[in-house]
């Protein structure tokens, strides 16, 4: 049985390909979970992908993933500097969890440069656009020993 990742997108990445393309691209997040998908499947995984705008939703999801996901790659979004509650939600997950962000949040405003949950992840990847995710993914395979 191939082992299962989570990959979770906090607020406003439902509107990827829509909003501010010249930072976030003009790819679709259903495009971007499409190449996840088939790629995961190539390293012998499987993949739930799932996006929220709700702080509470991803907290949930990640309680889920102590049950029966081997790792967690998430991009918070805006939560990524504002949320302890999901660091504290992936302080209790025991499996590895990688960081994307799609753009440089260290090129961007002072209050993009800090992530909580950059503590907590295994490694964090910016700046490489939706192509981060597929970076993300490969690294997974290799942590999980996929
Ligand atoms: C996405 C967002 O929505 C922003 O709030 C972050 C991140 C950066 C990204 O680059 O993927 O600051």
């Amino acid at each position: 049985m191939s082992k299962l990742v989570t990959l979770l997108n906090g607020p406003n990445l439902n509107l990827l390909g829509l909003r501010q393309p010249e930072i976030y691209g003009r790819e679709t997040l259903d495009d971007v979970a499409a190449r996840c998908a088939d790629l995961a499947e190539d390293l012998g995984l499987r993949l739930r992908a799932l996006q929220s705008n709700h702080e509470g939703q991803l907290v949930d999801w990640i309680h889920q993933a102590r049950d029966g996901s081997a790792g967690i790659i998430i991009n918070p979004g805006a939560y990524s500097h504002t949320s302890i509650a999901i660091l504290d939600a992936l302080n209790a997950y025991d499996g590895p969890v990688l960081e994307v962000h799609i753009s440089n949040i260290h090129k961007r405003e002072a209050f993009r440069h800090h992530s909580y949950v950059s503590s907590r992840a295994e490694g964090v990847i910016a700046g490489f656009g939706t192509e981060g995710y597929l970076l993300a993914l490969r690294r997974m395979a290799t942590l999980l020993g996929a």
